[in-house]
């Protein structure tokens, strides 16, 4: 399956006009981390969602099990570059939910390396966020988030964590790293929700 997000063709915009406000192209992909890129190595790798009814593991096999998709899509980092059209597979939260039961409504992305970075549920399914496992037809690198990152391109960049460890449901939105350091509880590119 493939799927073109909102931004890439959606508003009656093309390719060129796919820009939100303040944001400029970037024909790089810059590197942004707080801290050291960690080594993670997939043998030890595993992703947990954990609810208030216990946890759900996949090690990296059975990660790569399940139906992963094509995803083309513009991304948005606040501070200020975007890229357009960029080509990611993933696996679709949709699918990693599918096994989940919960009632809580938000969530909180964890890092290995300790990066946190807070989400609604429900700006994460509906084919909205994948965690994402190639970039460009290549294993994604170590310092844009290998093993495997969030991929949630409608919101800031910032809320695609990389080096993904777990995603862990909570009943009220707790503030992230960056954003109990002043970034925007949503974050949405197209409404600058940059800051507080
Ligand atoms: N674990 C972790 N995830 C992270 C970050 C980080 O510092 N650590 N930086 C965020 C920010 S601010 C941006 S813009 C993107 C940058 O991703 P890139 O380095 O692949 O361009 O990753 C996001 N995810
Ligand atoms: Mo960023």
């Amino acid at each position: 399956m493939s799927f073109i997000t909102r931004g890439f063709t959606g508003r009656g915009r093309d390719r060129d006009e796919g820009l939100p406000p303040g944001q400029t192209l970037a024909r790089d992909f810059p590197v942004l981390s707080y801290g050291p890129t960690p080594q993670i190595d997939t043998d030890e790798w595993d992703l947990t969602i954990r609810t208030e009814q216990g946890t759900h593991s996949w090690s990296w096999d059975e990660f790569l099990q399940l139906d992963a998709e094509d995803i083309t899509t513009d991304i948005h980092c606040v501070t200020h570059w975007s890229k357009l059209g960029t080509n990611w597979r993933g696996v679709s939260l949709d699918t990693l939910f599918e096994e989940i039961e919960t009632q809580h409504d938000f969530v909180m992305a964890h890092s290995f390396g300790g990066y946190t970075t807070n989400i609604a549920l429900d700006e994460l399914l509906d084919g909205q966020a994948w965690v994402a496992f190639e970039y460009e037809g290549e294993l994604l690198d170590a310092e844009h988030g290998g093993p495997a990152r969030l991929l949630v391109p409608h919101l800031y960049f910032w809320k695609s964590a990389k080096w993904l460890r777990g995603l862990e449901m909570m009943p009220d939105d707790v503030p992230g790293f960056w954003e109990q350091n002043g970034y925007n509880m949503h974050g949405d590119p197209w409404r600058e929700e940059r800051y507080w």
